[in-house]
């Protein structure tokens, strides 16, 4: 597992250098220095997937294209922190966006961040070819859009007030489209820059992207505050769904165990190639923020 945090932290910087620069480029202004903060210090993940699906078909410069899922991943955390969302003070151990300025900024921020998502994906440097750019642009439209990742959370949303409460195949919806979608698009990245069949990629992002959200779940339970970076036990402080509640921590841990099973089974037609996504794919229960 070292190794692998010692990979994934080589692509974190590459990724948030790339990220450096692009927000450099912009005019100068407090929404600039609030958008350079604000993608710093994740793990990295989406990026990680998108750098390498993307070396699975020998394409080794998709540096563009994982700077844009993570500025599209951070303007998501930034919006979901804000008050009218689910009002955070603390994100990768520092204050929110919206705390260390306001919410104005921190509405601008996610904007800001989205449009050079797409930016990202629409520059030459992304793939020569214009079609390649094309297909990226229309699939993270898809994903993080109203059938995607938006959908998610007014899913979410709407679960903190309904009258009864989610059951699993409700909660594993409203999760695949939350966090699965973009998961999905950064592991199917290299197949669409590649213009090849994305299936395999696909059915190992679908059930990493569930075992990501148990594992979160998880966290929310018996993870460190401190380590996280952000507050824990809110779900259950809420009473809401969640695959802990719905599976009990146990069955929620061997849900998560299989799913990675699952996940690193679909990668068998990308033979040894595929090594560090199906470390990816253990990391992601066994991280501990
Ligand atoms: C505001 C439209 C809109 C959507 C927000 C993804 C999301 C939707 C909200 C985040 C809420 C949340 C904490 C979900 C749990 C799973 C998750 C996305 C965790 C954060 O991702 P990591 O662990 O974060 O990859 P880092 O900080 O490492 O980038």
């Amino acid at each position: 597992m070292d190794d692998f945090r010692t990979q994934l932290a080589a692509a974190a910087d590459q990724t948030q250098t790339r990220l450096a620069s692009a927000i450099a480029a912009l005019p100068a202004s407090g929404v600039a220095d609030a958008m350079g903060y604000a993608v710093a210090g994740g793990k990295g993940l989406r990026g990680f997937f998108v750098l390498q699906s993307a070396a699975l078909f020998g394409i080794q410069d998709a540096v563009n294209a994982a700077a844009a899922v993570e500025a599209i991943h951070s303007y998501s955390l930034v919006h979901d922190d804000l008050p009218a969302m689910d009002d955070d003070d603390l994100r990768r151990g520092q204050p929110t966006v919206h705390k260390k300025w306001d919410e104005a900024t921190a509405v601008l921020v996610g904007d800001a961040l989205q449009t050079l998502g797409f930016d990202l994906l629409a520059d030459p440097a992304c793939h020569p070819d214009p079609a390649r750019r094309v297909a990226l642009i229309g699939s993270m439209a898809r994903a993080v859009g109203a059938g995607g990742m938006v959908l998610g959370q007014a899913q979410d949303i709407a679960a903190e007030t309904a009258i009864h409460s989610l059951g699993l195949d409700e909660i594993t919806a409203l999760q695949a489209n939350k966090t699965g979608a973009l998961i999905e698009w950064s592991a199917t990245a290299g197949a669409i820059l590649a213009d090849a069949d994305p299936t395999p990629l696909r059915t190992y992002a679908t059930a990493l992207g569930l075992a990501f959200q148990i594992a979160d779940d998880i966290l929310d339970i018996e993870g460190d505050a401190a380590a996280m970076g952000k507050a824990t036990r809110k779900d259950t402080a809420a009473g809401k769904a969640t695959f802990v509640s719905l599976l009990g921590l146990e069955g929620a841990k061997t849900r998560a165990r299989d799913l990675v099973t699952q996940a690193k089974d679909a990668l068998t037609p990308y033979g040894g190639g595929a090594e560090s996504l199906r470390l990816a794919a253990d990391f992601t229960i066994a991280r501990q923020s």
